[in-house]
């Protein structure tokens, strides 16, 4: 990873805002929510780097599959959404029926609404 890239993310731990604080039974029905989530992403990419700081700031826990670490990942991007673009995130229901969520802000907004203060 290029150096300029590790500068930004210590950037981002040092100076970024505090995450979100749940009380533990809350936090827990939010981790039950969110393991049905996932972060298709790679880490030189600024796109990712925002909605990465988003997800640390909202308190979740969002598994990260790193499509350049993880070829194979970049290949279920590419066969369930449609394209390699990332950020996308992989959102399954309730019912087991999988969305594929991209572009940054859209990532962003869902994110925050079901998850930020007084989310749903
Ligand atoms: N408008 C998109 C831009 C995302 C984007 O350009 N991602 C780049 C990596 S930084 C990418 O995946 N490019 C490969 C492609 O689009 O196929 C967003 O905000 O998420």
């Amino acid at each position: 990873m290029p150096i300029f890239v590790w500068l930004l993310l210590a950037w981002d731990a040092v100076t970024g805002r505090r995450p979100l604080v749940r009380g533990a039974e809350e936090q827990a029905r939010v981790d039950g929510e969110t393991s049905t989530l996932a972060l298709y992403h790679f880490q030189a990419c600024p796109y990712c780097r925002k909605v990465r700081r988003d997800v640390r700031l909202l308190g979740i826990g969002v598994e990260m599959r790193d499509i350049k670490r993880e070829p194979a990942r970049r290949e279920e991007l590419v066969a369930g959404g449609g394209k390699k673009q990332v950020p996308c995130l992989r959102i399954m229901g309730a019912d087991g029926a999988v969305r594929w969520l991209y572009e940054s802000r859209e990532i962003t907004r869902y994110l925050t609404e079901r998850f930020g203060p007084g989310g749903s």
